[in-house]
């Protein structure tokens, strides 16, 4: 985005506070003021979710092992996580933000960034707007948020971390920026990571500062990625928000050298097909709610047969469900087979979590292994 341009965009970024853990504590108040961790029970396998910023001052925090959580914060309350709760809440809490702009970007099920820019002046500003958000979060939902306005992503990101949590907080000119990320780490910068901290701190760059100082540096370590990094440290952020827009669906298709009757080999085909789809929405982000079978006959007569169900982004259901609509049609030679995808739906962190379908997934692997050695292709 160009500085003319940036100078009057506005974003608000909101990222609810201690997310699961305070769903908990508003359907029990008897937990409130407690340590609560949420994840796992003490001495299960697991990792931390989230937790209270009570448990927080014990040094907890979100993807520790239960283990070490536990050794922390023994006193703490342990809890699973409720996933289906949590996205329920979180669907209240987008709705809120769709009131104030179309262009939402959900991150997550608790974040997200609204580009406010063309719509701020019917609520009396960005700011009006970050205000709106929080008190109708409280009264509708009883929970909290922190929320930032800036005059770009960077900049909402880190007003809203400023003051959490129930915080408010505005970055609105690159300068403004500056004066606040000078001294900090490069990892404030977005996008900077562990590698990528260490490669600048070779070259001597531990600061946001260091990168205004030694640009070239940066540039000659990172390549392209560097000249990114350069900017935003200045306090220029290019990016734009995207809306969620559902695709249609998603599909993939196979036609053979030969018309085929074995259904084995049809099978093999399908669950090829169903791990990549799986793959491909796994990276969009999306769940599948539809999967459709495509067939087309030696003759080219072509026929399509559809089941919705729970939404699912494993192979194992794209192709079990794929499979059994093969078993169903007439047996006749087949010169083509597919799968599409369709009603997808956000994918909201719900596959952060091993489930009994994992397990299907590795006992169809067995069967995988049987059919590569037979058939030895690739999709
Ligand atoms: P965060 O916004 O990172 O954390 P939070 O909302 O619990 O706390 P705060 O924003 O006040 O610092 O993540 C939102 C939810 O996502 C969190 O409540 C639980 C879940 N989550 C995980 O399941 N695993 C993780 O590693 C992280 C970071 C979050
Ligand atoms: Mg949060």
């Amino acid at each position: 985005m160009a500085n003319k341009e940036q100078a009057r965009t506005r974003i608000v970024h909101v990222d609810m506070d201690a997310f699961y853990a305070a769903v908990e504590v508003r359907d029990n108040p008897s937990l409130a003021g407690k340590s609560l961790i949420i994840g796992a029970l003490p001495h299960e396998r697991g990792v931390v979710c989230t937790c209270s910023y009570e448990a927080r001052k014990f040094g907890v925090r979100s993807a520790m092992s239960i283990k070490e959580a536990y050794r922390r914060c023994p006193q703490g309350i342990y809890m699973y996580p409720d996933l289906e709760k949590y996205a329920a809440v979180s669907r209240e809490v987008h709705k809120i933000w769709a009131d104030y702009t179309d262009i939402c970007e959900y991150l997550s099920l608790d974040e997200g960034f609204l580009d406010v820019t063309d719509t701020a002046h019917h609520f009396g500003g960005a700011a009006e707007i970050a205000h709106a958000i929080k008190r109708r979060t409280r009264e509708a939902l009883d929970l909290t948020c922190s929320v930032g306005v800036g005059y770009s992503m960077m900049a909402a990101k880190l007003a809203s971390e400023e003051k959490k949590p129930d915080g408010f907080f505005e970055i609105l000119t690159p300068a403004d920026l500056q004066t606040l990320i000078a001294d900090r780490s490069v990892r404030t910068i977005y996008g900077v990571g562990p590698k990528t901290a260490e490669a600048l701190q070779s070259i001597g760059i531990t600061t946001v500062r260091q990168i205004w100082d030694n640009p070239d540096g940066v540039i000659a370590l990172l390549g392209n990625y560097g000249k990114q990094i350069v900017e935003l440290a200045e306090g220029i952020d290019r990016r734009r928000v995207t809306p969620y827009m559902e695709p249609k669906s998603i599909g993939m298709e196979q036609t053979f050298q030969r018309d085929t009757t074995d259904l084995e080999y049809l099978k093999y085909i399908l669950f090829l097909t169903a791990e990549k789809l799986s793959a491909d929405i796994r990276q969009k982000g999306v769940y599948a709610q539809t999967i459709t079978l495509k067939v087309t006959y030696s003759d080219m007569k072509s026929i399509t047969r559809s089941k919705t169900g729970d939404a699912t982004d494993h192979a194992a259901d794209i192709y079990g469900t794929a499979a059994a609509l093969l078993d169903k049609i007439e047996e006749r030679p087949i010169r083509l087979i597919g799968i599409s995808l369709s009603g997808l739906t956000p994918n909201l962190q719900l596959s952060l979590f091993g489930s009994a379908k994992e397990a299907r997934e590795d006992k169809l692997s067995d069967k995988m292994r049987n059919w590569q050695s037979k058939y030895g292709q690739e999709i």
